[in-house]
C-alpha cells in the first residue's frame, strides 16, 4: 500500500517479476503475486541432497489501489472494500515515494517522503480509531445486556479498547502498545491496521542509490515504532533489471553501484516481519522450507507437513541446518550426537531440519 503514484505497482512488479500496468493505468485493479523467499540454507541443503526438486517458502504480495487521501483536518475515507483487504493482510508493506522525477509530477508539487509516510499512517490511525469508538459506544449500550459471563467479557473488551483509544487519538499506532496476551487476544478479531507489522519501503530514484543507506538510517531513527522496519529500493531500476538475463543484469548493477541484494532483503524482511520461522525437510525427493509461526511445537511442525503426521506423531528427529551442512549427512549428524530426538512439545527453532516419525 502507499499513496497514489508512490510506486506500489512498480514495487509489486519488481518483487513478483510481474507485468502489471504502472503509471496510474491500473485503476482499481488489485494485483496478487506469490514470491519465493530466498534462503541460502535451503540452497545449501539442495546442493547436499541433490533432490528431484526444491520447494522454498513463499510470501503472497497484494498490490492495492491507493486510498483517496484525506484533506487536512478531515477523517480518512478509505473505501470499505479496500479497508477489508488491508485488514486481511498479515503485514503491511508501505511504499513511500522518495524519487524525484519531473516526468512524474507529485500531486503535492514537492517530493517529501516523510510527509507522505505520516499522511498515510494517519489515515490508518483514523480508520482504527473509528472502529474503536464505534465499538466502545456499542459496548456501553447493548454491552450491558446478556449473561454475567457475556457482560464480563464485554467489560474486558471495553477496558482494552479504552486503553488504546487515547493513543490513537494522539496519532500513535496500536503496535506501539505493550499489550498482554489476553489483551492481544481481545484485539485480534478487529485486525487493526496499526497493529500489523509494517515494512516502510522508500522508493528512491537512480540518483539516490548511493545515499540510500543514509536515508534509511535517518528514517529508521525517526520512525520509532514497534514491529516496523525501514528499507530502500530503487523500484523502477530494479524492475527493469529484473527483465534482463543474469549477465546483462550484472553489468547494469555494477554500473549503478547496486549490490543486487536489496530486492532479496526486502523479501526476507517482509517474511521476518510476519513473525514466521522456517524449518526444513530434506531427502532424495525434495528439500523444502516450511513456514510456521515462531513458538510452534514439533507437533505443529508435523501438522504443517500433513495432518496425519500430527495425528500419529511419535517423535521428531531434529538437527540444526548448520550442523547438518557441516557434517554432511543425517548419519554423520547422528554419529556426532547432533541429531536429537524431540517430543511433541519441543519448540521448533528457525533452521531446524526435521524428520517426523509417526504411526499411520
Ligand atoms: N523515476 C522514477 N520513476 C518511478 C520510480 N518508481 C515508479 N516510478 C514511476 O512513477 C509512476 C507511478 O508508479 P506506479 O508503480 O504506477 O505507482 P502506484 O503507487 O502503483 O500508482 P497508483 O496505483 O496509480 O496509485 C510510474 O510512471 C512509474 O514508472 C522510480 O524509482 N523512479
Ligand atoms: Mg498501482
Amino acid at each position: 500500500m502507499g499513496l497514489a503514484g508512490s510506486g506500489k505497482t512498480t514495487v509489486f512488479n519488481t518483487l513478483t517479476r510481474g507485468h502489471a500496468e504502472t503509471g496510474g493505468f491500473g485503476g482499481l485493479t488489485v494485483n496478487t503475486g506469490v514470491v519465493k523467499v530466498p534462503d541460502d540454507r535451503l540452497t545449501a541443503l539442495t546442493r547436499l541432497f541433490k533432490p528431484k526438486r526444491e520447494v522454498p517458502a513463499d510470501v503472497t504480495y497484494v498490490d492495492l489501489p491507493a486510498p483517496s487521501t484525506a484533506t487536512a483536518g478531515r477523517a480518512a475515507d478509505i473505501p470499505a472494500d479496500q479497508l477489508a483487504r488491508l485488514r486481511n493482510a498479515d503485514a503491511l508493506l508501505h511504499v513511500v515515494r522518495a524519487f524525484d522525477d519531473p516526468q512524474v509530477p507529485h500531486p503535492d508539487g514537492e517530493v517529501d517522503a516523510w510527509r507522505d509516510l505520516e499522511r498515510l499512517d494517519l489515515e490508518f490511525v483514523l480508520a482504527d480509531l473509528a472502529v474503536v469508538e464505534k465499538r466502545i459506544e456499542k459496548l456501553e449500550t447493548s454491552g450491558r445486556h446478556g449473561t454475567q459471563a457475556e457482560r464480563d467479557q464485554n467489560e474486558r473488551e471495553r477496558q482494552v479498547l479504552t486503553r488504546v483509544r487515547p493513543a490513537l487519538a494522539d496519532g500513535r499506532p496500536i503496535r506501539d502498545h505493550q499489550l498482554g496476551d489476553d489483551e492481544s487476544l481481545i484485539l485480534r478479531g478487529f485486525r487493526f491496521l496499526t497493529e500489523k507489522p509494517v515494512l516502510v519501503l522508500l522508493n528512491v530514484g537512480e540518483s539516490q542509490i548511493a545515499g540510500a543507506g543514509d536515508l534509511v538510517e535517518t528514517f529508521a531513527a525517526r520512525y520509532e515504532h514497534h514491529h516496523s522496519r525501514v528499507e530502500a529500493l530503487s523500484a523502477r531500476i530494479e524492475m527493469e533489471i529484473g527483465e534482463l538475463d543474469d549477465e546483462e543484469a550484472q553489468v547494469f548493477r555494477d554500473d549503478l553501484g547496486l549490490t543486487g541484494s536489496s530486492l532479496e532483503r526486502v523479501i526476507r524482511l517482509s517474511y521476518e516481519l510476519l513473525g514466521l520461522i522456517s524449518f526444513f525437510t530434506a531427502g532424495p525427493d525434495e528439500t523444502r522450507a516450511w513456514t510456521i509461526p515462531d513458538g510452534s511445537t514439533a507437533v505443529d511442525a508435523a501438522g504443517a507437513i500433513h495432518s496425519d503426521l500430527a495425528r500419529g506423531f511419535i517423535r521428531a528427529e531434529v538437527v540444526p541446518v548448520e550442523e547438518l551442512l557441516s557434517l554432511g549427512s543425517m548419519a554423520e549428524a547422528r554419529r556426532h550426537g547432533k541429531l536429537r530426538s524431540e517430543g511433541k512439545t519441543y519448540r521448533v527453532r528457525d533452521g531446524d531440519v526435521i524428520e517426523v516419525l509417526f504411526n499411520v
